[in-house]
């Protein structure tokens, strides 16, 4: 049993120092992230909430694209999920105080004009 555990220990501390960093945003405040492929290209995008603006990473140059820059919208958590049922990833951003929740819909064909929704 103490072989087994020594043994899966060392697999694991194996398998995180294999984790590669990679950065593909910087340079002003963030406290939420979320990953899927919002441009159904097959890639993984990101989209942050950061500085200010709601901001959309795209996949593999991370080129980015604003969704959103309501003043005061710093959320601090986000998900995505499709909301309205019409088959793409909706963003949800939520803060703290004064507490709020938006949702953001995803438009049929372009991710450049996302309209708000509440
Ligand atoms: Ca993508
Ligand atoms: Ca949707």
């Amino acid at each position: 049993m103490v072989i087994a555990l020594i043994f899966v220990s060392i697999q694991l501390q194996t398998a995180l120092a294999e984790w590669k960093r990679h950065v593909i945003f910087e340079g002003v405040s963030n406290q939420t992230a979320i990953a899927g492929d919002y441009t159904k290209d097959g890639l993984p995008d990101v989209i942050t909430s950061a500085g200010g603006k709601v901001r959309l990473l795209v996949a593999p140059d991370w080129n980015e694209i604003i969704l959103d820059e309501t003043e005061g919208y710093r959320f601090i958590h986000s998900e995505t999920w499709d909301i309205d049922g019409d088959g793409d990833l909706d963003y949800i951003g939520a803060r703290y105080q004064p507490g709020l929740i938006v949702w953001l819909e995803q438009p049929t064909g372009s991710m450049i004009n996302f309209p708000q929704c509440r």
